[in-house]
């Protein structure tokens, strides 16, 4: 009807992309030594995006050799020339966020309001905030004498490619250190795009240098003996594997895993709110973030009233066509994944709990998955504790506060929680029983480059963010 509101999608037109791309190294883009490509896909569509280099363990080695050479000038810099260097990339971050949400939208599926509204404002806050701390490195400003690690060697996964390479890339450029970054094979766009960025900022050669690949890449790179600083975040299997290769030399390491956070109702709050936090929690992304709320626990007393309304609005939630800027939710980022989500969600359903999927029209190409609720759900059931990453919540109940912070707690990983409730008084008795890196009290999944991200027990160790994320990177 004329009363719709049906804006155009997004135009594919406003990025370019190249049939094929190069490895970043030492300011050049370059094929790998043996000549080997891949193919990165759009996963709303299937569609072939472009062909990239596949870096093997000869690229590794000339890539650290490139950031070590770099890492004497650049190290040598006054901090206030670095933070001139930051700067310039924030601003361009800015200037080409139209372009760089289209594609990571186009690369990793994720619907084109949340690159445009929170991915690509979040990256350029991370290079402003690390840019501001560049020149405060110094005794006077910093309360002793930092000193960069070296070079850091740097994998990230492909929920948050851009976003991802943002946490990695500006503390290390900010503290002196140079770096090689492997972006995920899924999503390796973004981070050559962001290689040009550095080329247009001028950025000297081999600070930066991108190796797009996969884990035998990434294994390399972090195994490799002239890396100094080893900084991951993927799956707690590969986290742990890294773990065991760097043991024994004298590395350090940070490793961001999986979640499986509890968001915790309580039955005095907000119920509309709630239910709009519930849907943020676990659905933003298609639920494939580290962070999550997959738990929901919900007090006993408003526990129909709550479930209620959030089928009805999971029932509203847009799902299809990514660009399209009135869509929730996007594809999910490979067909592996997908595989994987469906696979747990069928061990739900045979170990007996109760599966609910939002009525919605899967599209006949791409990879979906429908907004999916689990209830009937014990503590012993697979979907409480295995992380899912995708969009499927498990619903518990809970009697007493007590309660309520026995069964978020009870959980391999201890990465994110939230709690809704009127009580202020609550928000603090609550938040510091619980064994997570980060607590949202009367909201979920907000970020800031101001404040420190990380884990308890398997989600990993070390934080990124904040002042916290300059210690990952320096010798005091
Ligand atoms: O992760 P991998 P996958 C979880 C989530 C997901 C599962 C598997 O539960 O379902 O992990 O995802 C590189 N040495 N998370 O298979 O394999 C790889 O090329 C060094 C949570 O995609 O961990 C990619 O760049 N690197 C998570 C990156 O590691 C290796 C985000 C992540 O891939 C490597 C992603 C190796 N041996 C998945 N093997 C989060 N914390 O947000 C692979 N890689």
């Amino acid at each position: 009807s004329a009363f719709e509101y049906a804006p155009a999608p997004e135009s594919r037109s406003v990025v370019d992309i190249a049939p094929s791309y190069g490895l970043f190294i030492d300011g050049e883009f370059t094929e790998a030594a043996d000549g080997k490509v891949f193919k990165t896909v759009s996963p709303s569509s299937e569609e072939v995006l472009s062909e990239v280099a596949q870096a093997g363990a000869a690229d590794v080695d000339r890539a650290v050799k490139a950031a070590r050479k770099a890492f004497e000038k650049w190290s040598a810099l006054p901090g206030s020339e670095r933070a001139k260097y930051l700067f310039r990339i924030a601003r361009i971050i800015q200037e080409r966020s139209r372009e760089l949400a289209v594609l990571e939208t186009l690369d990793n599926g994720k619907p084109i309001k949340e690159t445009r509204d929170a991915d690509l404002p979040l990256v350029a806050a991370h290079f402003f905030y690390y840019a501001g701390w560049a020149d405060k490195l110094d005794h006077a400003g910093y309360g002793a004498n930092p000193r960069p690690l070296g070079v850091a060697g740097q994998v990230i996964p492909w929920n948050f490619p851009l976003l991802m390479l943002a946490w990695k890339i500006a503390p290390a450029l900010a503290t002196g250190n140079t770096l090689v970054l492997k972006p995920a094979e899924t999503t390796p766009l973004s981070a050559l795009f962001f290689a040009d960025i550095c080329r247009q900022a001028g950025l000297p050669k081999g600070v930066v240098n991108i190796l797009t690949g996969y884990g035998d890449a990434g294994e390399a790179l972090v195994t490799h003996p002239d890396v100094n600083k080893v900084a991951f975040t993927g799956s707690t299997a590969v986290g742990k594997a890294i773990a065991r290769s760097v043991a024994g030399t004298d590395k350090k390491v940070t490793l961001e895993l999986g979640g499986k956070g509890a968001n915790i109702v309580f039955d005095d709050a907000p119920i509309d709110q709630a239910v709009e936090g519930i849907v943020t929690g676990i659905f933003f992304n298609q639920g494939q973030v580290c962070c999550a709320g997959s738990r929901l626990l919900v007090q006993e007393s408003v526990q129909d009233e709550v479930l209620d309304a959030l089928k009805r609005r999971l029932s509203t939630l847009r799902l299809g066509d990514p660009l399209d800027k009135n869509t929730d939710i996007g594809a999910i980022n490979s067909a592996e994944q997908l595989a994987r989500i469906t696979s747990l969600v069928e061990t739900g359903e045979a170990e007996g709990a109760e599966r609910w999927s939002a009525p919605c029209e899967l599209p006949s190409s791409g990879y979906w998955f429908a907004p999916t609720l689990f209830t009937n759900v014990t503590q012993a059931h697979t979907v409480a504790r295995d992380e899912i990453f995708g969009p499927v919540l498990s619903v518990l109940s809970f009697r007493t506060p007590d309660e309520a912070v026995a069964k978020a707690n009870n959980s391999q990983y201890g990465l994110s929680a939230g709690i809704w409730t009127e009580k202020g008084s609550r928000i603090l008795a609550v938040a510091n029983k619980l064994r997570a890196g980060v607590v949202w009290a009367n909201t979920f999944n907000k970020f800031d480059p101001t404040s420190p991200f990380g884990g308890y027990k398997e989600s990993g160790y070390g934080r990124e963010g904040g002042r916290h994320g300059l210690e990952a990177y320096l010798d005091v």
